[in-house]
C-alpha cells in the first residue's frame, strides 16, 4: 500500500479525494493545507486525521510514498522542490509550471533525488479519449493526416475557480493545456504551432478564446480549438470533440459521446459515456472519471517502478505547446516548438 498526503485542499481536489478513496494500492493518511477551514473541511469529509497547515512540518512529520500536490500554479515549485528533497514520489496538478524555467528545474530535482514526477493531465485519462486512441492505435483510420480536438462552452467556469477570471493568463494555459496534450496524445508531437486567441467576455482579464494550428511531427496536421465564450443551444461541457481523417477511414467523437468510425469495413456508431462514478456529479463526471484513471495509474507505475505517460519530462512538450501558442498570438507568427525530442 503506498501511503500518500494531499497538498491543497481546494476547489478540485475533493476530486483526488473521492478518487484516492477508489484506487487500489494508495492510502492517503495526511492532508496539508494553508486555509485552516479548507483543511478541517476536507479532513472531517474524508476522516483524514493527520492535517498540517505547512507543508515543511508534513514532510518532517510522515513517512510518505507521495505527495499529491493539488495547488494552483504559484506554488508548484516550491512544492515540488520540498517532496523531491524529502525524497517523496509526486503527482503535481497542471499547469505545472507558469514558466519553461521552473517546469525544467522540477524535473531536474525529482531526477536528482530518484523519485517519480507525474503531472495530473487527466484529459487523456477520459475513458472517450482513451477510446479514440484505441481506434488510432487499431489501424481502423490508416494513417491520420488532419484532426480536430475541440473544447467550446460558455459554462460558468469562475464561480468554481475565480482565479480564472482574473489571471493574467486563462484558456490555453488552464484548458488548452490539456487539449492540446490530446492532440500530442493521439498525433503525436509536434514540429510547429500558431495561433490566435482573444478575448471576448469583458468581465474577465484574459483571453477566452483560442485557436491554434499544429504540425505534427509525423505528418497529421491538427486544428485544436477551445472557448468560454461560445453559447450553444446546448451546452456540452466538458466534452471534447474530436476529428479524425485517415488514409483509411475517418472518426468523429461527437457531443454526447458519440462516436462514429467509417472506413471501407463500414460505418461503425457507439455510445461512448463515461461511467458515473459513485461519487461523481454531471456534467463534472467526465473528468472525474479521469481523475480517477490517471491517479490508479500513477499508484502502479510506483509499483512497477515505471515512467508515467504524462511524467514532468514529457508535460515538458505540452507546456512549451502553451508558450509557443501564447507566443505566436503575441506576434502573429508561426512560432517552432524546438528542444524537446
Ligand atoms: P483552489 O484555489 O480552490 O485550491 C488550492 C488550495 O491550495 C487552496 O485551498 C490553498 O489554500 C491551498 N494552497 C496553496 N498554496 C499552498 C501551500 N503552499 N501549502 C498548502 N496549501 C496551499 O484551486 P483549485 O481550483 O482546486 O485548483 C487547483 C489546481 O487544480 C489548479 O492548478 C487548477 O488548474 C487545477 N484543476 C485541474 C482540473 C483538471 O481537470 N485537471 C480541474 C480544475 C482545476
Ligand atoms: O481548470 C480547468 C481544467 O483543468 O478542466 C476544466 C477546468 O476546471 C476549467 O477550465
Amino acid at each position: 500500500m503506498k501511503k500518500g498526503a494531499l497538498i491543497g485542499c481546494g476547489f478540485f481536489a475533493q476530486n483526488h479525494m473521492h478518487a484516492w478513496a477508489a484506487v487500489e494500492g494508495a492510502d492517503m493518511i495526511a492532508l496539508c493545507d494553508r486555509d485552516e477551514g479548507r483543511l478541517r473541511e476536507t479532513a472531517e469529509r474524508f476522516g483524514i486525521e493527520r492535517t498540517y497547515t505547512d507543508a515543511a512540518e508534513l514532510f518532517k512529520a510522515e513517512q510518505l510514498d507521495f505527495a499529491d500536490i493539488a495547488t494552483t500554479v504559484q506554488t508548484h515549485l516550491p512544492l515540488v522542490e520540498l517532496a523531491a528533497a524529502s525524497g517523496v514520489n509526486i503527482i503535481c496538478q497542471k499547469p505545472f509550471a507558469d514558466t519553461m524555467e521552473d517546469a525544467r528545474a522540477m524535473t531536474a530535482a525529482a531526477r536528482a533525488a530518484g523519485v517519480t514526477l507525474m503531472v495530473h493531465e487527466n484529459f487523456r485519462w477520459q475513458s472517450p479519449v482513451r477510446r479514440v486512441k484505441a481506434e488510432v492505435d487499431s489501424g481502423a483510420l490508416g494513417t491520420p493526416f488532419w484532426g480536430r480536438v475541440s473544447f467550446r462552452s460558455a459554462y460558468d467556469v469562475y464561480s468554481g475557480q475565480p482565479y480564472l477570471a482574473t489571471d493574467e493568463r486563462f484558456i490555453v494555459q488552464d484548458l488548452g493545456i490539456h487539449i492540446l496534450d490530446v492532440a500530442r496524445f493521439l498525433f503525436g508531437d509536434v514540429a510547429t504551432i500558431s495561433a490566435s486567441t482573444k478575448r471576448v467576455n469583458p468581465a474577465i482579464r484574459a483571453e477566452d478564446v483560442a485557436t491554434m494550428m499544429l504540425v505534427h511531427k509525423d505528418g497529421a496536421t491538427s486544428i485544436v480549438d477551445c472557448s468560454y465564450a461560445t453559447r450553444l443551444p446546448r451546452e456540452h461541457f466538458p466534452e471534447t470533440l474530436i476529428e479524425i481523417d485517415g488514409s483509411g477511414g475517418t472518426l468523429r467523437l461527437m457531443a454526447d459521446y458519440q462516436l462514429v468510425v467509417h472506413n471501407a469495413e463500414g460505418t461503425h456508431r457507439n455510445d461512448v459515456s463515461p461511467p458515473l462514478l459513485p461519487w461523481a456529479e454531471r456534467p463534472w463526471h467526465n473528468i472525474q472519471e479521469s481523475v480517477l484513471n490517471i491517479q490508479q495509474h500513477f499508484v502502479e507505475c510506483l509499483n512497477i517502478s515505471s515512467v508515467p505517460e504524462t511524467s514532468g519530462a514529457d508535460n515538458l512538450k505540452t507546456l512549451e505547446l502553451v508558450e509557443a501558442a501564447y507566443r505566436s498570438a503575441a506576434e502573429g507568427s508561426r512560432s517552432l516548438t524546438t528542444g524537446h525530442e
